[in-house]
Order: structure tokens, then C-alpha cells, then sequence
């Protein structure tokens, strides 16, 4: 993970937990969230008008939305802050469409430094990658050592390279020319910074844009720059005709306000994040994914969304009831136990939950033992299911022969069962555990009986 979130990470994943440990919200708490979250973007130097309509946008949902059958009004608001999270990010991805008339023409301009050369090499190598054949041209002739800088990239990057001494447009003209007749069928131009906009740079960019009709201008932004980059990115959108931003640096420790505020400020969307200095440290920059690692979830909202989709709303309360009231036996066990099945293999539950130890997560999940437990409950009759009590020796053996288990086998389910009754009668008493990380807390029961 970049560094560049870490304390905005690290205070929204505070207000996650605190929410995550409430089961209802009144207004005031979710005003409390609001605040906290506004503080904590403030401090990450996000643009006040974005942060004002981010928390705007999540008062207005969680006000306004109604209660779940399968969250808890907590994780509906973590649900909110992750969505507009996301659509602050951009929301989509950013989809490349190549043109049915190669080359496809790329255009890279943003102020010197942000990062366009670095970014046009590992475009390039993005590119191959994904099967195509990119060309790098060095429009950049304001400084010789800037042409070179993009040959070595294209070498190291095996990729290919092409300038030569003349004028950006006429270099950017012959590039496409030359594309076209090598076969190329992407080419990335490199154009010239400022240390700030000037006249001459945006004249000049203009001209590049007019002579080679570019499919794509990207902007490169220098994730480190904070604020400023927001009134620069400005100026160039007014420019040239933006078609997205390539956020560079993202492994730098700024606040991340920028890669923020970029977005909705700009209109534009963020199409690639550069995080290292290495070639292959860059990609499209997904939101969302952005999103929940910056809010430190894991993939818990995936889960979320899982049980959601998946989990039958009224077998999942019905068992809250039971269990509230002490009165869950082993029928409710087994239809919890199916319910999670439906969400597939427990192993890749287990590793969409945040907090779950590395090596549990690596672990084995015995499947076998599961579908063990589910043979021998089928096999009880309804009666003893509910009265596990009246299970005798004629009862076991019968219960054993019937789901291919050992009589040991069966007395083992009942002991753990009972076990797991008397902690859940005592957890009852106390309220859920506040420390319980789960994504669907309501189904917790189950989550519980499978350690
Ligand atoms: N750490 C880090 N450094 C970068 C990244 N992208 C570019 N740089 C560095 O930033 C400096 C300026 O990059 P350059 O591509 O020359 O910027 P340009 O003037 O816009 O072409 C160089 O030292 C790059 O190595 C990045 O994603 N992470
Ligand atoms: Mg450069």
C-alpha cells in the first residue's frame, strides 16, 4: 500500500471501528462520524469543497436510507462512506478504447517534474503488456537530456523509441507518420513541462494537440504536490482537451489531498497511477480498490455485498431471535451453517475479513470437517436436533451409522455444540462483543462456531 494514505487511512479506519461496534445509530452518532471523517480529510489537505460535499453526500444517505434487513445501520454508513469514497475517486475505472484506425495517439503534458517522461516509459511497458505495440516519442526538445531519458526508458522497457532534432509538432507529425508505417499501433507523446503554466507551454501543447489529433491527453499529476495541483490541473484542463489524469508518486508520503480533490475538481477522471520508480509500477487506477484500502477493510465490503446477495434475511434473523433468547439448537445451526455455505468456500471468506491473522488465512479450511457436522445434524431427527439432551447411546450409534460418522464422532459434535451454546447464552447476557470484526454480525453465530 502507498504511504501517502496512511494517516487518512488510519483515522477512518478509527471512525469504521467505532461505528462497526454500535448497532443502532442515532443522528448524533452519525453527525459525530461526519465530523470525524470531515477532520480527517481536512488534515489529509483534501479541498474544502470536496470534503463538504463527500460528508454531504453520506449525511444525506444515511438519513435518508432505509434499514436493512442484513446490515446493521453501522455498516450501512461504513457501506456510504466507502461508495462516495469511491465516487470521489472517480467512481468507474478508466476504460481504454483503441482506435479502429491505428494508432491509437496518446498525449502526456503536465507541469516539469510531475513525472510525464517516467510515466510515458511505463505507459509503454503497460502497453506491451497488454499486447500492443507502442511507440515513444520524444516531443520534449526543450532540454536534450530529456529526449535521452525517454530512449533509455524505451530501451529498458523494450519498447519503441522515436524523436528527432526538429519542432515538437513536426516530431509528433512524423512520429504518427512513421507509427502508421512500422505498424505501431500506440504512440505515447512526451511533450515539455514548465515550472508553471505559462503562455508559450500551452500555445505549444495546443499545437501538438491540433497537429496530432491525440485520442487521449493525459495530464500528469504529481500526487506530492498537494493543493497546487489543483489550480494547475485547472489551467490545463482549459487548455487542451483532458481526457483523464495520471496520478504519479502515489508511493511518496504526501497527504494524498490531492489525488483526492483531482477528480472532482478537474471533472476528469484518474486513468493511471504510477506508484514507484520502477517500469512496471503502474497501473489503471481502480476507486474502489483505492477506496477500501484507504478505509483499511480488506475486502469486508465485498463480503457485505455477499451476504447481502446471498444470505436469506429472514433464516439470518430468525437465528439472531433464537439466539438472543437461548434457544438455539442444532436446526439452527445447520441452517445458519447452510446459509454461509451459499457464500461460497470458507477460505475465501475468510480472506475478505480485515483483522484474521496471515497464517489462518493461508490455512487449510477443513471443508471435509464442515460437511461432517452437516451429515451427522441431517441425521438427528428434528426432535433431537431441538433436544440434544435426549441423544442417548441407541441414539448416537443410530445418528453415526446414518451420516458415516463414528459414535466418538457424534458425542465430539454434541460436546462442541453445547460448549458453544454456553458461550453464546453468556455473550447473550453482555451484548455482541464489541470487539467482533465481522462484516455481517447478525450471521456472527455461525462465524463463531466454525473456529
Ligand atoms: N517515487 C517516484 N518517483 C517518480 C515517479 N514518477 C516519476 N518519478 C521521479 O520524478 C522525477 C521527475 O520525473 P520525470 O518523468 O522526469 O518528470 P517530467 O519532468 O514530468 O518528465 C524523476 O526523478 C522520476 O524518477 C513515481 O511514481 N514515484
Ligand atoms: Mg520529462
Amino acid at each position: 500500500m502507498t504511504a501517502m494514505f496512511d494517516n487518512l487511512s488510519a483515522r477512518l479506519e478509527g471512525v469504521v471501528t467505532k461505528l462497526r461496534k454500535k448497532g443502532r445509530l442515532s443522528a448524533a452518532d452519525i453527525e459525530a462520524a461526519l465530523k470525524e471523517i470531515r477532520i480527517a480529510l481536512l488534515e489529509a489537505d483534501v479541498n474544502l469543497d470536496v470534503v463538504r460535499n463527500f460528508t454531504d453526500r453520506i449525511r444525506t444517505r444515511a438519513i435518508g436510507s432505509a434499514t436493512s434487513r442484513v446490515l446493521t445501520p453501522a455498516q450501512q454508513v461504513i457501506k456510504y462512506v466507502n461508495d462516495e469514497l469511491t465516487a470521489t475517486l472517480g467512481g468507474d475505472s478508466f476504460k481504454i478504447s483503441f482506435a479502429p484506425n491505428p494508432p491509437t495517439v496518446i498525449m502526456l503534458v503536465g507541469l516539469q517534474g510531475s513525472g510525464k517522461t517516467t510515466a510515458a516509459g511505463k505507459l509503454g511497458v503497460w502497453m506491451r503488456h497488454k499486447g500492443r505495440h507502442p511507440m515513444l516519442v520524444g516531443a520534449d526538445l526543450a532540454r536534450p537530456a530529456a529526449v535521452e531519458q525517454l530512449r533509455l526508458l524505451a530501451e529498458s522497457g523494450k519498447v519503441d523509441f522515436f524523436s528527432e532534432p526538429s519542432t515538437p509538432v513536426d516530431v509528433a507529425r512524423s512520429a504518427v507518420a512513421k507509427a502508421r508505417s512500422v505498424g505501431r499501433d500506440v504512440v505515447i507523446v512526451d511533450t515539455a513541462g514548465r515550472l508553471s503554466i505559462d503562455d508559450q507551454l500551452m500555445a505549444e501543447m495546443s499545437a501538438i494537440e491540433r497537429t496530432c489529433q491525440p485520442d487521449y491527453v493525459f495530464l500528469v499529476v504529481d500526487a506530492m504536490i498537494g493543493q497546487d495541483a489543483l489550480a494547475t490541473a485547472d489551467a490545463f484542463a482549459k487548455a487542451v482537451n483532458l481526457s483523464g489524469i495520471i496520478l504519479t508518486k502515489l508511493d511518496g508520503d504526501a497527504r494524498g489531498g490531492a489525488a483526492l480533490s483531482v477528480v472532482e475538481v478537474t471533472k476528469k477522471q484518474i486513468a493511471f497511477a504510477s506508484i514507484g520508480e520502477k517500469l512496471d509500477e503502474f497501473d489503471t487506477f481502480y476507486p474502489e480498490r483505492m477506496a477500501n484500502r484507504i478505509l483499511g477493510m480488506g475486502d469486508v465490503l465485498s463480503l457485505i455485498e455477499k451476504a447481502e446477495r446471498n444470505i436469506d434475511a429472514t433464516i439470518a434473523e430468525k437465528g439472531a431471535k433464537k439466539l438472543a433468547a437461548g434457544k438455539f439448537d442444532l436446526e439452527d445451526f445447520l441452517e445458519q451453517m447452510q446459509q454461509v455455505k451459499k457464500m461460497g468456500p470458507l477460505k475465501g471468506i475468510l480472506s475478505m475479513l480485515p483483522g484474521i491473522p496471515r497464517e489462518l488465512k493461508d490455512a487449510e479450511i477443513n471443508e471435509g470437517e464442515l460437511a461432517r457436522i452437516e451429515a451427522i445434524i441431517s441425521s438427528m431427527t428434528r426432535a433431537e436436533r431441538r433436544e440434544p439432551a435426549i441423544i442417548d447411546a441407541s441414539r448416537r450409534q443410530r445418528i453415526a451409522n446414518g451420516s458415516g460418522a463414528t459414535s466418538q464422532g457424534v458425542t465430539n459434535l454434541l460436546r462442541q455444540f453445547k460448549d458453544m451454546q454456553k458461550m453464546m447464552k453468556q455473550m447473550g447476557v453482555a451484548g455482541p462483543s464489541p470487539t467482533k470484526k465481522s462484516a455481517a454480525s447478525r450471521n456472527s453465530k455461525k462465524k463463531r462456531t466454525r473456529r
